[in-house]
């Protein structure tokens, strides 16, 4: 094989990316290391901000999010049995979309192979070539199709995005003496949860408990995910279903009107089906190119959950990533490939800098011992978030993706 741009990953760094290169007429050839069943059948993230929901409608990406995603404005945080509710889409004046993504996923690969695109799925990416030289070669695995021998195939392009997620081989091929990467490992786990169960309310909710953090995030009408603050230690055997479903009611619980917290609970359990425990952690690639190779999506940058911010930042990579190189492709201008790290790091911290304040906001990390003045400063945040200031502005703007 030969290409212009060799993509891989088929998440939705690399599937955005594809697609605008496609329609700018570049060449592109894109391998994931799973089947096509797996990659869209994989539930992950779901909230779309404004902005990103904004920039796959421009570009004609957006049609099965405009059938069957569901707009969110408002989220509610609960702390000692109060309710603190935020019209964060009033505030902003636009919404987040809640669709999942492994609809967007399946969306992105029918669309880009509707339109003569080739994705090879179940070709891993086993090495990276060439990165200085003036042609990359991708070497992946693969089946002989008469008799499904393994056979190793090879793609030459000018150029490679890296969109194969944290773990993937692209940005282990930027030589270590060359690779720079910074870490925060919060020291705290969540169980994420799948379950087959409507949302108990139709708006996200951030409980914070003194047995720490649990939410709930709409995701279909029949699925709902949910996240209980846990030990990264945990295993997943250590939660079975009884201490779940009742860690997540006492968590969740509201004061009724006679103050009672246990007594007020819309919570009805449903079948879970997935349970994994995750470790906070926050990386940031600051090499997010090396010579032919472009980074883009987790596999630049890993971000915590809180915020629903992880896949969004994958597609806003890609868009200027595209831009970039159809710049150089159309202009022979090359500025904006060189300045790609350069141009998109601030915005990466930008976004590690909102959610990293949100999960101090949702969880008590305080280090110097005292949780109740901890916990008094979060609830005088979260009365400031209720209110009608540039405080709660910034948050409501930050929060949609604006
Ligand atoms: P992906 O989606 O991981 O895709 C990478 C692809 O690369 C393939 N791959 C390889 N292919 C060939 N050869 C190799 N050697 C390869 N190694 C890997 C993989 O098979 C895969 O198909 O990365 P991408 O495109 O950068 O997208 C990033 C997002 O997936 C991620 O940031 C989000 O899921 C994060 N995230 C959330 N983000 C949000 O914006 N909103 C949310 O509400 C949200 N919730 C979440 C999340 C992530 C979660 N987990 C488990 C990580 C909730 C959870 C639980």
């Amino acid at each position: 094989f030969r290409t212009q741009v060799g993509v891989v990953g088929a998440g939705p760094a690399g599937l955005v990316l594809a697609l605008l290169l496609q329609q700018a007429g570049i060449a592109c050839i894109v391998l994931d290391r799973q089947t096509r069943e797996y990659v869209e059948t994989r539930a992950r993230a779901g909230f779309l901000e404004h902005r990103i929901v904004e920039f796959l409608r421009r570009n004609g990406f957006s049609k099965g999010l405009d059938l069957r995603g569901v707009q969110h404005t408002t989220c509610e945080f609960r702390l000692e049995g109060r309710q603190y509710i935020v019209p964060y889409g009033d505030m902003a004046g636009c919404a987040h979309t809640v669709y999942p993504q492994q609809f967007v996923v399946s969306d992105l690969i029918e669309l880009f192979i509707a339109r003569g695109g080739t994705i090879l799925f179940s070709h891993p990416v086993v090495k990276i070539e060439g990165l200085e030289d003036d042609k990359a070669v991708i070497h992946c695995h693969a089946q002989n199709n008469i008799d499904h021998s393994p056979v190793v195939k090879q793609v030459e392009c000018d150029f490679i995005a890296g969109c194969d997620g944290f773990h993937g081989i692209a940005r282990a091929s930027i030589p270590p003496d060359r690779f720079s990467a910074v870490t925060r490992q919060y020291g705290i786990g969540w169980l994420a949860l799948l379950a087959e169960v409507p949302s108990s309310t139709e708006r996200v909710i951030y409980a914070l408990h003194e047995s720490g953090f649990a939410g709930q995030m709409p995701r279909t009408p029949q699925v709902t995910r949910f996240y209980l603050e846990c030990s990264p230690q945990d295993k997943e055997s250590d939660w079975p279903e009884e201490r779940i479903w009742h860690e997540l009611r006492k968590r969740m619980a509201v004061n009724s009107n006679d103050g009672d917290r246990s007594g007020n609970d819309e919570l009805v359990p449903g079948k879970l089906i997935e349970r994994r425990v995750l470790d906070m952690r926050s990386v940031v690639t600051e090499t997010m190119q090396y010579g032919n190779l472009f980074l883009a999506g987790d596999a630049a940058h890993i971000i915590t959950p809180v915020g629903a911010k992880g896949m969004n930042l994958a597609i806003a990579d890609s868009e200027f990533l595209a831009e970039a190189f159809i710049t150089y492709y159309r202009e022979g201008d090359g500025t904006h490939l060189s300045k790609y790290t350069e141009t998109r790091l601030p915005h990466v911290w930008q976004t590690i800098e909102f959610s990293d304040w949100m999960l101090r906001l949702i969880h008590n990390l305080d280090e110097s011992g005292s949780r109740t003045f901890s916990d008094r400063l979060r609830r005088a945040r979260l009365e400031r978030l209720c209110g009608q200031g540039d405080y709660a502005n910034t948050f409501a703007a930050n929060y949609v993706g604006k």
